[in-house]
């Protein structure tokens, strides 16, 4: 990270209930570095530390932060009490739980009653919130506008490119 990245505020805060749900947010974490966007990584549990998760939801418009990301699996309260807590735009990633494949965290995370919203990805979708907390970003960041359009671009080219190589060399010599 330059020094200059270093000193800038956070725009984006990635957050999750436990360090178990650190391989589910790195996608998110990635892309935003990726994007030079500079995010701050929390650990804040709604149910092990409720205090601190009050105190950095309450917080974090002041602090100049515009989106946040939370992930948490299993009763999965981490986005909607954040998202009770702040009129910032939040996303929540349902994490892949053990007994029930995350469908428990989705269920959670999903079902906010109306007024306080929460805009949930997939099961597993840390990718997908990052590149969802660009995009929101880049309404008002033309520069960040240009690198999505761009990353999209580089996700069709590929998909082009696999199909060119699938046809050539039929699909029983094809691996992927
Ligand atoms: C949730 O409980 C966390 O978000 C995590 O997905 C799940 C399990 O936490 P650990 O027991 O692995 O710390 O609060």
């Amino acid at each position: 990270m330059s020094s200059a990245n270093a000193e800038q505020t956070s725009l984006v805060a990635v957050v999750m209930g436990s360090d178990s749900d650190l391989p589910t947010l790195q996608p998110a974490i990635q892309i935003l570095e990726d994007f030079q966007i500079k995010a701050e990584v929390r650990i804040l549990s709604a149910h092990r530390t409720p205090l601190e998760m009050i105190d950095f939801a309450e917080k974090a418009t002041s602090k100049g932060l515009k989106v946040i990301i939370a992930g948490a699996g299993g009763a999965a309260h981490l986005p909607g009490m954040i998202a009770s807590l702040t009129t910032l735009p939040v996303i929540g990633v349902p994490v892949k739980s053990k007994s029930l494949s995350g469908v428990d965290s989705l269920h959670s995370i999903v079902q906010m009653p109306a007024g306080i919203p929460v805009a949930t990805v997939a099961i597993g979708g840390g990718l997908n919130a990052g590149l969802l907390a660009a995009e929101i970003l880049a309404i008002f960041d033309k520069n960040l506008s240009q690198k999505i359009s761009q990353y999209r671009q580089d996700l069709h080219d590929n998909v082009v490119k696999k199909d060119k190589r699938l046809r050539e060399i039929e699909s029983k010599n094809y691996d992927s």
